[in-house]
């Protein structure tokens, strides 16, 4: 089921209590327990992942943001201006606005699962460029992404930055991107941004950082099922795994068990092993073959790619 709420008129999570917990229920009651990365984002969770983005060790935010800067000009010429920009998982808002001044897009659509987050981001930047159209869309597209009549379905160009992709399963990314290309329209282009293979301790260190902010941000989706749930997880009993599965090609996150422990839930709950892990992410690292291969299987044609000659991570324009 999909839940849209545009943010004005909201000053509660959006993703309709019908569902959420049903969800959280199946995953923490399958035999690998598993709690989908979307909680990850409440109004902290939000937060904690804007400051990973700033780590020295969290390389995709800072090698994206040189492509753009180097390779701007050219990606403007790729995507056009005056476009209808669709910002999926927009959180700050900061990447999408950074390209204001080249795409110069005549409506910007902020969506995030994060309602309270993304419609402070967007309220800051509604002050520094008046004159563009924008709305902010509280939506778990990961589900669904039925936009509403007042997103202009001329020029749709969705803006999916960051690596988010990685964050499905190559099978749930193809169902996602065909979604894309259909919400498209026959005028419409992706502007992505994937993160490509690379050194695993690369990859440990940008997932397990020296100061612990992963670490926290990887908790905190404990706190945030808490509040969904009235479960009673104690985070003190936890321990943030994150590290780089090079057989599965992905980034996984776990919380380990520091010892045995029941947890609690209106109805029902789990006893933990001391060990036993929490399954709460995934994040594929394509290589560049296979990540165009992933957008053509989709409906897709990858028109350019631009890339870093020092980290591999791919930006490309692909048109519907
Ligand atoms: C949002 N997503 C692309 C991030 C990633 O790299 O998979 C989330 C993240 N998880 C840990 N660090 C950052």
């Amino acid at each position: 089921m999909l839940t849209t709420c545009t943010t004005e008129k909201l000053d509660v999570p959006c993703t309709g209590s019908a569902h959420v917990p049903s969800e959280l229920f199946d995953g923490l009651g399958a035999r690998q327990a598993a709690i989908s990365p979307k909680f990850l984002y409440d109004a902290l969770g939000s937060k904690l992942f804007e400051a990973i983005c700033e780590l020295p060790e969290y390389y995709p935010t800072r090698t994206e943001a040189g492509i753009f800067e180097r390779h701007g000009r050219e990606i403007a010429h790729a995507c056009g201006i005056g476009s209808t920009l669709i910002d999926l998982g927009a959180g700050n808002c900061a990447k999408a606005a950074a390209l204001f001044p080249l795409l110069r897009p005549a409506q910007y659509v902020a969506v995030d699962i994060s309602t309270e987050f993304v419609s402070e981001a967007l309220a800051r930047l509604r002050l520094r460029f008046p004159h563009i159209d924008m709305q902010a869309l509280g939506l778990d597209f990961s589900s669904g992404l039925e936009l509403p009549e007042s997103v202009r379905a001329e020029r749709r160009l969705f803006f999916y930055p960051g690596s988010s992709l990685g964050n499905f399963t190559p099978p749930e990314a193809r169902v996602f991107l065909t979604r894309l290309r259909r919400g498209c329209g026959p005028d419409g282009a992706l502007l992505i941004g994937i993160d490509l293979a690379k050194d695993k301790a690369i990859l440990d260190a940008a997932y397990d950082d020296a100061l612990g902010v992963t670490a926290a941000f990887n908790l905190n989706v404990l706190r945030h099922v808490n509040r969904l749930l009235g479960s009673d997880f104690d985070i003190r009993n936890w321990r943030h795994v994150g590290l780089y599965n090079e057989a599965a090609g992905r980034v996984e996150m776990h919380l380990e068990a520091k010892r045995f422990q029941s947890v609690r839930w209106p109805g029902g709950g789990r006893d933990f092993a001391a060990g036993e892990r929490i399954h709460t992410e995934n994040s594929y690292k394509y290589r560049q073959a296979d990540a165009i291969g992933l957008l053509e299987q989709s409906g897709f044609e990858a028109t350019r790619v631009w890339t870093d000659p020092r980290c591999p991570f791919a930006v490309i324009h692909a048109q519907a």
